[in-house]
């Protein structure tokens, strides 16, 4: 902020931005989440929180995304435009205070239009606080406005620049993250194209245009069929037993959207969104869902003699679930938010607004539809018959104690001490790696698991073969907390499962299916943020004594460049590999070729390693990616490797 700027604009309602914008700065994360890469990324999608609204209230159907060569970002809608009359209580143009003031949004929102933006939805205030500069452009009424900002506050009065074309209103954002508060130098095209996409499937009338000015990337999302196209999406990789059911309808004022399709899955793949937002917690949308699922196809089954009267088995709530692919959208007016990640609704009301709808619907469809009736219930039935047969699988396993974490595995090295705030467990590939991971590990706090190589693909297996695999049986009884329904990360032994595997394409395979069993049987491990995956170096550099580690190629290519001083200098003598005098490169094939000690400095000691945490943020995605990588179609699993090869792992 510049010394005229401040004095311009000295008066009391000064104060009070100036203090919301110093609030915003001083505590970014209280706002925004963190000031890593996540939380950068969460200003974009702040914004174009803002243009959905716009979509919501019927006045938007475009949103444009650019990520600038300077590392700006411009978002631009075709919305209504931020109103500029002047303001009556800050007696300034709304714009201003809609840009300036924590939270202003609030002061518009008893247009009830305005749902969306309920879990952060801190207002582009916050984004403006947040910038290095801002400039906003507006265009309503015939005229073109704008202001600019540095660091959330305005340069001068908004003011206007020209005329708008003919019938043309919208906003115009662009925004440069602030260096002092974000270290990452640039925005991901994929991270947020990813939102982008779901946003498109969640809003059906809504194009989103997304581009990359750096590399050249560019995607136009536009989904007809909304939800429909969504589940489809979701599916691309199993075989649906039907085309998808469209459920749509407003009950007590809370519109809902949904769409399932079953297929010839194990596990079952509901997302529910409210106000846009994954709920990953679920919530009262989630059990009218169920609630209305279980009881249709329950009496649908019995009404139709589907289920035979004298049948031992009966059909419980994870029967008619299981091979179900549901992505299940709300709009709630105030929205209340519980659980340990806020990503839980609370509002009673929804519970049976869903479940009426749900209810009517459904049994409508399906007296209309007999013949996908039957495929869905047949499915039921085949569910329950192999869940009496992994009952039956679990008891033995059981009886043999496997489960049970009073015996510890053999392989296991655990750690000495046991509180499991302070304790990890490193699951590991192979048994070299695993005893070099032994040796140079510190045994207070840190636990080894050597695993063998590829364990089951618990994708493409039922529940009962699962829990008959030993690599699994193992893993259970280490971490000590159960598994599926009865899992509870509150009895995890240790604070953090960090898996470590090769760098290779195989470390990849395997870290994917321990991945995919954490995902699918002890969800809330990864929820609570237990799972991590170590970062082991790629590279390592040698100069007489000196060894140096570079844990990618970027980074190897920094070092080299470094001890050949950086190119210019003409006193360093080249050997025949291009290397500098002295200077000699490997690269690491495997954990096991690092000795206790190396392992120890840059993989595994807590005051050095990197490691990354895994988050269930695009949970959809993370589905999508598993049944793409472990499923039964072979073409897109080719695809999505070709595609995403350095990748093909959770987004994490
Ligand atoms: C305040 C009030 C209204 C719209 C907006 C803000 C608004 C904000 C953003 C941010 C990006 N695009 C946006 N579009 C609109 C209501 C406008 C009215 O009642 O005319």
């Amino acid at each position: 902020m510049t010394k005229e700027v401040a004095q311009k604009n000295y008066t009391a309602s000064n104060i009070s931005v100036l203090k919301g914008l110093e609030a915003v700065r001083k505590r970014p994360a209280m706002y925004i989440g963190d000031v890593g890469s996540r939380g950068m990324h969460h200003l974009v999608n702040e914004v174009v929180d803002n243009c959905i609204d716009e979509a919501l209230a019927g006045y938007n159907d475009k949103i444009s995304i650019l990520i600038n060569k300077d590392g700006s970002v411009t978002v631009e809608d075709e919305g209504r435009g931020i109103p500029v009359d002047i303001h009556p209580i800050e007696k300034k143009s709304a714009l201003e205070v809609v840009m300036t003031v924590l939270h202003a949004g609030g002061k518009f929102d008893k247009d009830s239009y305005k749902v969306s933006g309920g879990l952060h939805g801190v207002g582009v205030s916050v984004v403006n606080a947040l910038s290095e500069w801002c400039i906003v452009e507006v265009s309503r009424d015939g005229k073109v406005y704008t202001q600019e900002y540095e660091r959330g506050f305005p340069k001068y009065d908004v003011k206007e620049i020209g005329k708008a074309r003919k019938g043309a209103s919208g906003t115009k954002v662009t925004f440069k993250p602030d260096s002092e508060i974000f270290k990452i130098p640039k925005f991901n095209f994929e991270t947020l194209t990813e939102r982008m996409r779901e946003l498109a499937y969640l809003n059906k009338n809504v194009t989103i245009h997304i581009k990359d000015e750096i590399e050249g990337d560019e995607e136009t999302y536009h989904f007809k069929g909304g939800l429909v196209e969504f589940v489809r999406y979701l599916n691309e990789s199993r075989q649906p037993l039907h085309k998808p059911i469209y459920i749509e309808g407003e009950k007590d004022e809370v519109p809902v959207e949904i769409a399932i399709e079953y297929c010839n899955a194990y596990s079952d793949n509901i997302h529910s969104y409210v106000n846009n937002i994954n709920t990953h917690e679920g919530g009262t949308h989630l059990v009218g869902f169920k609630t209305a699922l279980t009881r249709t196809l329950n009496s649908y089954a019995y009404k139709n003699k589907l289920i035979k009267e004298n049948s031992k088995i009966s059909l419980t709530g994870d029967d008619f679930r299981e091979g179900l692919t549901a992505v299940i959208s709300v709009k709630v007016m105030e929205p209340q938010f519980e659980g340990q990640t806020k990503t839980k609704l609370g509002n009673s009301e929804v519970k049976s607004a869903v479940e009426t709808l749900v209810g009517e619907k459904l049994a409508e469809y399906l007296e209309e539809n007999p013949s996908v009736g039957k495929k869905i219930i047949e499915k039921c039935m085949r569910a329950a018959e192999a869940r009496e047969a992994a009952r039956k699988a679990k008891d033995l396993v059981r009886r043999k104690n496997a489960l049970d974490t009073m015996h510890l595995p053999g392989k296991l090295a655990d750690c000495s001490i046991n509180d499991p705030e302070h304790c990890e467990i490193y699951i590991v590939e192979g048994d070299s790696a695993g005893g070099s991971a032994k040796q140079g590990r510190d045994r207070r706090f840190q636990a080894i698991l050597p695993i063998k190589g590829k364990i089951l693909n618990v994708e493409k297996a039922k529940i009962n073969k699962v829990l008959e695999n030993t690599e699994i049986k193992t893993m259970i009884s280490a971490i000590g907390a159960g598994i599926g329904e009865e899992f509870n990360p509150e009895k995890a032994r240790y604070g953090k499962v960090i898996i470590m595997t090769d760098a290779d394409i195989d470390g990849s395979h395997i870290r994917t299916l321990l991945l995919t069993f954490f995902y699918r049987h002890m969800k809330d491990l990864i929820s609570t943020g237990r799972v991590y995956i170590a970062q082991p170096p790629l590279y390592k550099i040698k100069k007489g004594k000196e060894e140096i580690y570079a844990f990618d190629d970027d980074e190897r290519d920094a070092i080299l460049k470094r001890l050949k001083g950086n190119g210019n200098s003409k006193d360093v003598e080249l050997d025949e590999e291009g290397l500098p005098k002295g200077v000699s490169l490997s690269r690491y094939k495997g954990l096991g070729e690092m000795n206790p000690e190396q392992l120890w400095d840059t993989t595994m000691n807590p005051e050095t390693r990197t490691i990354l945490q895994v988050n269930l943020e695009s949970a959809a995605a993370a589905d999508k990616i598993f049944d793409t990588l472990m499923g039964d179609a072979v073409e897109p699993r080719r695809e999505f490797i070709e595609k995403h090869a350095k990748y093909a792992n959770l987004d994490v």
